[in-house]
């Protein structure tokens, strides 16, 4: 079992003239891990309420929540870059997207 462990953290900001600047993340945002081998990963919540989230193209579809851990499971079968994608923080309108890649070699 590959183990990951990644949190939800936040970058905030301000500019001279005073305008919040705010982005989510992942943390690391990239995460490698080889094919055909189980996948563990744990997220935990730090900064924000809730982070609903897909991995594309692994059919992976889950929610992490502030101060709980989310375990999820599977095996990639296909080496590829798959974008780890929250959907509430990935309005390219919103500030930059909560966007990681699970890098499958
Ligand atoms: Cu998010």
């Amino acid at each position: 079992m590959q183990v990951r462990y990644i949190v939800t953290t936040e970058f905030t900001s301000k500019t001279d003239s005073g305008q919040q600047l705010e982005a989510y993340r992942w943390d690391p945002g990239t995460i490698p891990v080889k094919k055909g081998q189980p996948v563990e990963l744990r997220i935990t919540g730090v900064n924000g309420e809730s982070h609903p989230f897909t991995i594309e193209g692994l059919g992976v579809k889950a929610t992490v929540n502030k101060g709980k851990t989310t375990v999820v499971r599977f095996t990639p079968k296909e080496a590829g870059t798959y974008a780890i994608v929250c959907e509430t923080h990935s309005d390219p309108k919103d500030g930059v997207p909560m966007v990681g890649y699970l890098v499958v070699q």
